[in-house]
Order: C-alpha cells, then structure tokens, then sequence
C-alpha cells in the first residue's frame, strides 16, 4: 500500500513528530508513505492537498489538519471511497478518527498549579482557528470553573515560540502578575520561558509555566518544561496499523475511532 498523509505546517514540532512516527511505522510494515502539507489552515487548502495525494494513487489517508465537524464531513466526501483517518477533528464529528482528550490534557494542567496553591493563572492557547486549541481552552476554563476559579488572563499565540514570548512580555507588562501560566503547546512554551527570564523571574519559584505535547526537547528547556504529554510515537503506530487494517480487510469501509490518554509529566516549571 501506499499511505497519503495531509499534514498541517511541518515547521511545527508536534506535526513533524506526528509525520516522523507515522513514516517509521509504515517503513516497518514495508508501506510508502507521501505527504502533502498544507501551509493554511482553509478547507480550501486541505481539499487541495488531499486531491494531490489522491492524484498520487494513494490507498488510504492519513490527515492531520484541524476540522471542525463539518469540514471534516466535507473533506471525507473529497476521499471519496479511499479510507481515511483524521488525526485533529472535532470528536463529536462521525468520521474515523484517532485523538488525544483535549478535555482530560486540559484538566490535567489545572489540577496540577491549582493543587499547588496556585490561583492566579493566566492562559495562552494555542489559534482559535484549530479545534485542538479551542477545546482545550474550553476545557481549561471548565476544570477552572470547578475549582471556583477564573483566568487572570487569557491570551491567544498562534502555537509557535515567537508568539509565546511576546504574549509572556505582555502578561509581564499588566500590573498583577499571575502566579502560573497554562501554556497550549510546549514551542509557545519555550518562548514564555525565554520572556520570564529575561525580566529576571525565577522559575517555578516567582513563575510556574505548564506546557502541552511533550514534544523530543522539552525535558532539555531551561528549567526542564513541566507539560502534558501527548504520546506522538503511539499516535503514528496506532493511526497505521489502523488505516491499514482497514484496507486489508475490505468489509471494514471504517477504521473505527480511538480515544489516546493524556499524561502529566513533572519536571522543574512547576512548584
Ligand atoms: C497539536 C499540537 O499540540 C500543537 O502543539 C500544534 O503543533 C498543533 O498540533 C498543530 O496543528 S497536536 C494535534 C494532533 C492536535
């Protein structure tokens, strides 16, 4: 078989992760994989790339690009009778799919500043515009709500590093300074680290920051990133060994839909 993978911005690290485990994967099952990346995040341009890899002759699609339910109904319509396999849709959308819990990564952040006294907590998550982002936001919100709590701030990156500094720096400049930042990926994380420790705030003393991902590099940030982990590798397992089932077994016109955990990992942004 041949595996098409639509992929969002490959400069991203947690979508080359995703790319990376997926190839090696289907390298060990002795499958090809091609990929096209979408450089927008339009319907438009998704469409566009999975028409690409269908004009590539693929036998099943893999696709990490947000959608929402109903322009993933329309995207599974483009596929046409080629399997496909959505990696970032909305999990109340019917199509097959395999996602980390939003809600449950969400949760699990909260819980673990707000059991460490924390109180004021400020949120920067990742672009409205992905589902991914906006659920976890929702799910912040809602774990924070139990807790009788509402963010101190809340501001809107765009997942990358640049854009986690300069909302840090805007954070910095508002007259009371939150005790914890819940961070929506650990790259824009990476920028926020960089922010609090060029304004001389000692972290997690002064300042606790919480990633998202779990990204190759985030124990080797500085102090070692505290962040949910999102198990990549099993993603890029799990999402092969189904597609392909499912092409083998030609009755099953579905791969199903898997729910993948969310784990907190401790390391020294937190206290
Ligand atoms: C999601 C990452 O958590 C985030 O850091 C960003 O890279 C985003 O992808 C890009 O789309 S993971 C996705 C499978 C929800």
């Amino acid at each position: 078989f041949t595996l098409g993978l639509a992929t969002t911005e490959l400069a991203l690290h947690a979508p080359s992760q995703i790319a990376s485990a997926i190839k090696t994967q289907a390298n060990q099952m002795g499958f090809n994989v091609v990929i096209s990346m979408v450089e927008d995040l339009s319907v438009q341009a998704c469409r566009t790339a999975i028409n690409e890899l269908l004009s590539q002759r693929v036998d099943g699609l893999l696709i990490n690009v947000s959608l929402c339910a109903e322009d993933s109904h329309a995207i599974e319509q483009v596929c046409g009778k080629v399997p496909a396999l959505f990696l970032d849709v909305d999990p109340d959308s019917d199509v097959s799919s395999i996602l980390f819990d939003p809600y449950e990564g969400a949760r699990q952040g909260v819980e673990h500043v707000v059991a460490l006294g924390h109180r004021d907590i400020a949120l920067i998550t990742g672009p409205l515009i992905s589902i991914s982002a906006r659920l976890r936001y929702q799910g912040w919100l809602t774990t924070l709500a139990e807790c009788q709590l509402k963010p101190c701030s809340v501001l809107h990156g765009d997942w990358s590093a640049a854009s986690g500094y300069q909302l840090a720096g805007q954070i910095l400049s508002l007259p009371k300074h939150p005790t914890a930042i819940l961070v929506a990926n650990d790259q824009m994380a990476l920028g926020v680290l960089r922010a609090l420790q060029e304004y001389g705030l000692q972290i997690p003393v002064q300042m606790s920051v919480v990633g998202y991902d779990d990204t190759e590099d985030s124990a080797y940030y500085y102090p070692p990133l505290t962040t949910i982990k999102q198990d990549f590798r099993m993603l890029g397992q799990e999402s092969v060994k189904r597609l392909v089932q499912c092409l083998e077994e030609r009755h099953v016109p579905h791969a199903g839909s898997l729910r993948l955990t969310t784990s907190l990992v401790q390391r020294h942004t937190t206290a």
